[in-house]
């Protein structure tokens, strides 16, 4: 049997398989709790210059906003809600945030 003009197309394959595998590991993933009136945690470490998603849970009786100007994101959490948000890739620093329905309740991004 003559297998050797395959060959190509097997290394073909196996390259597309491993991109289909790095691209579903690509996006890592952050938690965030709103719990009486304050984010935890309130300093999240996130990779620099990657694009990853942010769980946010709202375990308050009440709606909340999850907001940053620094890195230009807002969305409602309804109480008992989780929503997710993408955010980055972000160059090194640090992005504040904060719950707009409730502007004493802040928090930070560190990206490093
Ligand atoms: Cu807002």
């Amino acid at each position: 049997m003559r297998w050797f003009p395959f060959l190509p197309v097997l290394a073909f394959m196996s390259v597309a398989a491993m991109a289909v595998t790095a691209h579903a590991e690509a996006t890592p993933e952050f938690h965030l709790v709103l719990q009486d009136h304050k984010f935890e945690p309130a300093t999240l470490k996130v990779p620099a210059d990657t694009k990853f998603k942010v769980l946010v849970t709202n375990r308050n009786a009440t709606p909340s906003e999850f907001e940053s100007t620094d890195f230009n994101r807002e969305k409602i959490v309804l109480p008992n809600a989780t929503v997710t948000v993408f955010v980055g890739p972000l160059a090194k620093g640090s992005y504040k945030f904060y719950d707009d329905f409730n502007h004493a309740t802040t928090g930070v991004l560190v990206a490093e």
